[in-house]
């Protein structure tokens, strides 16, 4: 999708990073980048903030979606379950509290946390080693920026 397409609406679009399993969070973030600029979105558009676990992504996602200053949140983070026993408290906790930021203020926050039971999963989703769920989060983002606004003007139209 060109941004060409997507109206920023004179806004940013943030990225939450977290840097637990920051060799494969660092892989996402490239790819999520690559996408927007692919797409045509400016450097000067995209910010990025880097977070201690993907626990903390959603406080992060919150602040940003209340303000005002963003089109849409992207968030990227790596729950390996072999790593820890709190797999489903850390990866449950980012999941529900990215759902309930895009609920609360109707801001598209994009769940790009990676929850996997191996390394070798997480390594063949981030672009290491296959396909890149950042790259599929930022292209996410630019399709609900473009749906929440056709929404937002009620346009007729048949989307695919
Ligand atoms: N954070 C992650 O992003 N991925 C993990 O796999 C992980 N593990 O294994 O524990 C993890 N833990 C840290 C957590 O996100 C918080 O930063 C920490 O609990 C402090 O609140």
């Amino acid at each position: 999708m060109r941004a060409e397409n997507v109206n920023l609406n004179q806004k940013k679009i943030l990225i939450v990073v977290a840097r637990f399993n920051d060799m494969i969070t660092r892989s996402l973030l490239v790819g999520a980048t690559d996408c927007l600029r692919d797409s045509g979105v400016h450097d000067a558009d995209v910010q990025v903030v880097w977070v201690p676990g993907s626990f903390e992504i959603p406080v992060v996602a919150a602040k940003a979606a209340r303000s005002g200053k963003y089109a849409a949140v992207i968030c990227l983070g790596a729950v390996i379950r072999g790593e820890t026993p709190h797999f489903d408290f850390v990866a449950g906790q980012a999941a529900s509290g990215c759902m309930s930021v895009a609920l609360e203020t109707g801001l598209p926050v994009i769940f790009g946390v990676l929850t996997t039971d191996t390394i070798e999963q997480a390594l063949a989703r981030s672009g290491i080693k296959g396909g890149n769920k950042g790259r599929d989060a930022a292209q996410a983002a630019l399709e609900m920026i473009k749906t929440l606004d056709a929404v937002a003007g009620a346009q007729a139209g048949v989307s695919k």
